[in-house]
């Protein structure tokens, strides 16, 4: 398996919380390099469904060393209670690393990210309000608090007098809200530090002993490739690198040390919170496609937008990350449907294009060109092989690999493990 970065290709809810899982049965260390508790994946454990925001699924695995690296953002309070979960299910913890340089969210970090998208009006982004953009905002600042700090109790007392009371009058001025409680914030995050103490160390330096021992390493990103900071859908993006790129810089390993990348997009498209979607369904099939796939997100419950297969974001997906191969999710969504369209090219005031615009107003111009392909109407979700598919569904795997100019490693027709294509 070697070093390997999962990534989502498209707008994130991708499906790579089970592809993750697959890889991480031969992974001896899986690591988040970037995002916070707007990630999301629901897990199973011994009959009892539980939702894991910043803990990789890994922790499952009694052997699997799981990461949080320096590239995330952290809530205590939320990492706890997925602390709290997990041992409360008997298993233990101890496999749990996280990054001493990571930036730690505070709650004037979720009430500004709230009241700014308020603020914002009819331009708002769309946030999961789990103050992940004021966090990093702060880390660009250099008024973030690390975990480091947190570890520190005088100096974080000292630090977190200043930052809040500058914070108070943002608060206060800005968004009319009330001050916090510098002693009680204090206090509050001094007890978080002491349950996670154990947890905190160099986390670069325990990747890279990994990597010299020859250990398999999974990196996962969190949310997609078009909600890149830099490279997605700006302003309708996370404020972090979900990128594989984000791999290096958020885990503090140098690039010539991953072997491989592994793209995930569903065999649809979909997309929660603001921003263009050319692709997006208003009718019936998009009411289908979202009550069929289930497309609600993990962490706010939110009805997530559907729309076709976009092959010009696949590409562009390709090209950002270095993808070497795609797993395909959700192909049985498809199932009952007569036609399926996939989007070649766009339109952009009468040229066509095959290209991603960098512009998101271009963007939101971009008419798809679609071609139509024949449905298999009936069920793919007890297929195995690629052999066992309906050849309209092979059909359309092949199509989509074309397109994105690479090929089609993992076929997932369903939420359980078994219900997996891997293609030879
Ligand atoms: P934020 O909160 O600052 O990161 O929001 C900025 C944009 O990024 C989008 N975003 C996401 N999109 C899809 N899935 C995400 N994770 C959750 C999930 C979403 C949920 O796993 O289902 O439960 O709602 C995620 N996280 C951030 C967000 O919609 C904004 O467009
Ligand atoms: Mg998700």
């Amino acid at each position: 398996m070697a070093n390997v970065i999962v990534i989502g290709a498209q707008w994130g809810d991708e499906g790579k919380g089970k592809i993750t899982d697959l890889l991480s049965r031969s992974a001896d260390v899986v690591v988040r390099y970037q995002g916070g508790v707007n990630a999301g994946h629901t897990i199973v454990v011994k009959g009892q469904t539980f939702k894991l925001h910043l803990i990789p699924s890994g922790i499952l695995y009694p052997d699997t060393k799981c990461i949080i690296g320096s590239g995330t953002v952290i809530d205590p309070k939320v990492l706890i209670g997925e602390l709290d979960q997990i041992e409360s299910l008997n298993i233990s913890t101890k496999n749990l690393l996280i990054s001493e340089t990571a930036h730690v969210t505070m709650p004037y970090h979720r009430l500004i990210d709230k009241a700014s998208e308020e603020q914002r009006g009819t331009h708002k982004i769309g946030t999961t309000g789990r103050g992940i953009g004021p966090t990093y905002a702060d880390k660009s600042e250099r008024t973030g608090i690390r975990m480091l700090d947190l570890m520190n109790p005088k100096g974080l007392r000292e630090q977190l007098e200043w930052t809040i009371n500058y914070k108070n009058v943002i608060l206060e001025k800005l968004y009319n809200l009330s001050p916090i409680d510098v002693s009680a914030v204090i206090e509050e995050y001094l007890e978080y530090a002491e349950r996670l103490k154990p947890y905190v160390v160099d986390t670069s330096l325990e990747i890279y002993q990994a990597i010299r021992e020859r250990r398999n390493i999974l990196f996962e990103g969190a949310q997609g490739t078009l909600l890149d900071l830099d490279h997605g859908t700006y302003p309708f993006v996370t404020s972090s690198n979900p990128v594989a790129g984000g791999a290096c810089v958020g885990t503090g390993l140098g690039p010539t040390m991953i072997d491989r990348v592994i793209g995930v997009a569903k065999a649809y498209t979909t997309r929660v919170g603001e921003g263009p979607f050319p692709t997006e369904l208003s009718g019936e099939i998009g009411e289908q496609l979202c009550s069929i796939g289930a497309e609600f997100g993990t962490t706010t419950g939110r009805k997530r937008r559907c729309g076709w297969f976009d092959a010009v974001i696949g590409r562009y997906a390709v090209r950002i990350n270095g993808m070497d191969c795609l797993a395909i999710t959700k192909l049985d969504v498809l199932d009952g449907l007569e036609e399926i369209k996939v989007c070649v090219a766009y339109e952009i005031d009468g040229t066509r294009t095959e290209h991603f615009p960098t512009s998101s107003r271009k963007f939101a111009q971009c008419r798809p060109i679609y071609k139509t392909l024949p449905g298999w109407q009936q069920s793919t979700s007890d297929c195995r092989n690629l052999e066992d598919l309906p050849p309209q569904a092979l059909d359309y795997l092949k199509f989509l690999a074309e397109l994105v100019e690479v090929p089609i490693a993992i076929v997932s027709l369903g939420a359980s493990r078994d219900q997996t294509i891997i293609v030879e």
